[in-house]
């Protein structure tokens, strides 16, 4: 519930959900939305209908904001937060042009990301604000935000990605982002929103290096290798069992013996900002996309 206190102050904001909500554009790619220039047959079902459960469970919730934490705005110095009210352009995907060349207009929290800034930067963290009204924004936030919101009727707060894991170590990463998941918790608490936080990150993260002529040809679609595919059964279930402080313990040799997209910083940020949940999530969806595994993952009240 929010509401005003005497003085201006908010009461009541909180995190209503955290969710593993991956990125692979080919997930909409497959679903033909008209802000894709790309057309496709179909293909990932398994992942499009997990999406499709999730956000039925969002709208439930009933929330003001998605908190997204994406690995490809990558930031070299510092955590940097949209803070523009309103993002607008073409977004091509480097890798898959073919795929993915998407309109996108997107509103921004501005309130709450300036806040967040400002509690990261009080926890010690170096913030920046991304004020160029023409900046593009990464693929990664467009294909989290689309597929939890293909509306973009809620406001959202994006959030860069620090690359302390590739210029220290994933020790380093994991403090960090402990650090910014408790300051984003604060921000929220105080903003009288009720929010939900996105780690917009795919599991094991091994590509295959071609594609097969038809990309949703579905025959040619499964995991790189086995044992990335163990380690994705692991972590998912100690997501099961509700045990996220030990799955925060894994993520450093998980990041480096499955090439995971955790090395982000997003899982432990999310897990950190939910204050490491220790209720079951509800996994709504495992599956791969060009040989990566994906979980789409819920921790919320429902
Ligand atoms: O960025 C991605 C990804 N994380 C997973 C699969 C395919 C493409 O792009
Ligand atoms: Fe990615």
């Amino acid at each position: 519930m929010s509401g005003n206190l005497p003085g201006g102050r908010l009461l009541g904001g909180k995190i209503v959900a955290g969710c593993l909500a991956p990125h692979p554009p080919h997930l909409v790619y497959a679903e033909n939305p008209p802000q894709n220039e790309a057309r496709s047959e179909c293909g990932w079902e398994t992942l499009r209908w997990g999406y499709e459960s999730l956000r039925a469970n969002l709208d439930r919730l009933a929330y003001d904001v998605l908190v997204i934490l994406s690995p490809h705005w990558r930031t070299y110095v510092g955590t940097h937060v949209l803070a523009c009210p309103q993002f607008k352009g073409l977004s091509v995907d480097p890798i898959f042009p073919h795929l993915f060349r998407y309109n996108y207009d997107m509103k921004v929290d501005v309130d709450l990301a300036k806040a967040i800034a400002r509690q990261g930067q009080d926890a010690g963290l170096e913030m920046k604000l991304m004020q160029n009204q023409d900046f593009r924004v990464d693929y990664g936030t467009i294909v989290s935000g689309h597929l939890l919101n293909p509306k973009w009727d809620k406001p959202i707060v994006g959030i860069s990605s620090n690359a302390a894991a590739a210029y220290f170590n994933v020790d380093v990463m994991q403090e960090n982002m402990i650090r910014l998941g408790q300051a984003t918790r604060k921000a929220i608490e105080a903003s009288g929103k009720r929010a939900v936080v996105v780690a917009s990150n795919s599991l094991s993260h091994r590509h295959f290096t071609k594609e097969p002529p038809v990309p949703e040809d579905m025959s040619y679609e499964h995991i790189a290798h086995h044992g990335q595919y163990l380690w994705d059964m692991k972590m998912i279930e100690l997501m099961k069992q509700g045990r996220s402080r030990d799955l925060i313990s894994l993520i450093p040799d998980f990041t480096e013996q499955a090439a995971s997209e955790t090395d982000s910083g997003a899982l432990t940020w999310m897990l950190s900002a939910l204050d490491f949940p220790s209720k079951p999530a509800k996994v709504h969806a495992y599956g791969t996309v060009i040989g990566t595994g994906n979980a789409i993952v819920e921790w919320s009240e429902l």
